[in-house]
């Protein structure tokens, strides 16, 4: 399970018994760009591994996220001296012994959705996104220049009249929630500072952002394969380009290019079926298959795609239970436990893939009022991600069981 850190309310001591043992987290205090230094590695380590007392025993084994500056992602010139401190982290993070490292490379925003509190109908409450409230967001409160050129005719008309009706309260909590988008912090940008790093991007468009992304891939996975660290890209959410910034880890062919621009196992991938899985043209159990010895890290998540009454490309979705939604978790599951008998059978020590049972609904104590109620990052809560790892858990003996007879 994801654990941001001493400031997560969820603590380690839940993540135990929740039946975890491996550990994904992040220094999320050091600000993006710095050298992690070991000092810093180790007092983590510390604290996950050595505070054990007479319980069960947990591992930091993933790291979740190294993030990447914007100026790699824009290509500047001083993206080289962002690379060797990212390359510093790399080899601080080798020497503690930590050989999991994701990432991503989503200009300005990491996820975006425009509610975090979509009431399901059993009362639980998951996180959505819709087209035609992010218009609202670009169109009405961020007015950002030439925002209407990327929303169909019918998109904005329906923002607009949506827009006329929203109290004030309404308009501020759409706001927020817009620019939450980097976990580990709960600081929304402030909309002036926001345009004016989507104006950095002006004259960075598709092609651009995809060399900016090989160019970094091709210095650091040598270099990571040489420290015997596996990184691992985590893809677009949603996966689709916003408000005007590219974005390149969207699709099957994405994923295809990435690994041929630097094909070494070291460059990877983040196999997250929630982020892939809101396109109905990314067929996951294919591209497991066909990226299986590039898959260095999962995460387990379902989305359900939401009626599109609007005529338009929109991408509308919430977030299901996790057996409950467009995934088929059954046959992504089945083809990761194949991979790793691949592995097994091929002398691979560690076979296993990590896997995380990403999000949960708000559900029972997640949604307490009162002095129990412990406000988490958006999808982190502790009972509904208890909920997805167990469905998952039991899914996975069954598959395994069932390959071995
Ligand atoms: C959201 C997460 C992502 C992920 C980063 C990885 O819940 O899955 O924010 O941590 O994109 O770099």
């Amino acid at each position: 399970m994801r654990w941001f850190g001493p400031n997560d309310p969820v603590s380690l001591m839940d993540i135990r018994q929740a039946g975890c043992t491996g550990i994904v987290s992040a220094l999320h205090q050091i600000p993006v760009g710095e050298i992690w230094s070991v000092e810093a590695i180790k007092e983590r380590i510390n604290i996950i591994e050595k505070d054990n007392k007479h319980y069960s025993e947990l591992k930091w084994l993933v790291v979740e996220s190294l993030p990447v500056h914007e100026d790699i992602k824009k290509g500047l010139p001083s993206r080289e001296f962002f690379i060797e401190n990212y390359k510093q982290s790399l080899q601080n993070l080798a020497q503690c012994g930590i050989k999991i490292v994701c990432y991503n490379f989503m200009p300005v925003l990491d996820w975006s959705r425009t509610n975090l509190n979509y009431e399901m109908p059993d009362g639980s409450k998951a996180l959505k996104f819709v087209w035609r409230d992010f218009a609202i967001f670009d169109l009405y409160i961020l007015k950002r220049p030439n925002a209407e050129n990327d929303y169909e005719s019918e998109v904005r008309e329906s923002a607009k009249i949506k827009f006329e009706h929203m109290s004030s309260e309404e308009i501020e909590t759409l706001k927020n929630t817009a620019l939450l988008g980097l976990p580990g912090s709960e600081e929304a940008f402030d909309l002036n500072t926001f345009q004016s790093l989507l104006d950095n991007y002006a004259n960075i468009g598709d092609s651009e952002l995809r060399n900016n992304l090989y160019y970094f891939v091709k210095q650091i996975s040598p270099f990571a394969q040489n420290l015997g660290i596996n990184l691992c890209i985590h893809p677009d959410d949603p996966p689709r380009s916003l408000l005007g910034l590219p974005r390149v880890v969207s699709t099957e062919d994405d994923l295809t290019q990435l690994m041929q621009a630097c094909d070494v196992p070291a460059n990877g991938i983040t196999f997250c079926t929630g982020s892939l899985g809101v396109r109905s043209d990314n067929d996951l159990v294919r591209m497991v298959k066909r990226f299986a010895n590039r898959i260095h890290f999962l995460h387990l998540r379902t989305t359900k795609r939401d009626e599109n009454l609007l005529g338009d490309t929109s991408m509308n979705f919430h977030e299901a239970a996790h057996l409950d939604g467009d995934v088929d978790m059954y046959a992504v599951v089945k083809a990761i436990i194949e991979e790793q008998n691949r592995r097994k059978v091929a002398g691979q020590v560690d076979y296993q893939i990590p896997i995380r049972p990403d999000h949960g609904l708000q559900m029972l104590d997640d949604l307490q009022e009162g002095i129990t109620k412990r406000k988490t990052y958006p999808g982190y809560s502790a009972i509904g991600r208890l909920k997805g790892l167990a469905e998952i858990r039991g899914l996975q003996m069954a598959i395994e069981r069932n390959l071995s007879e």
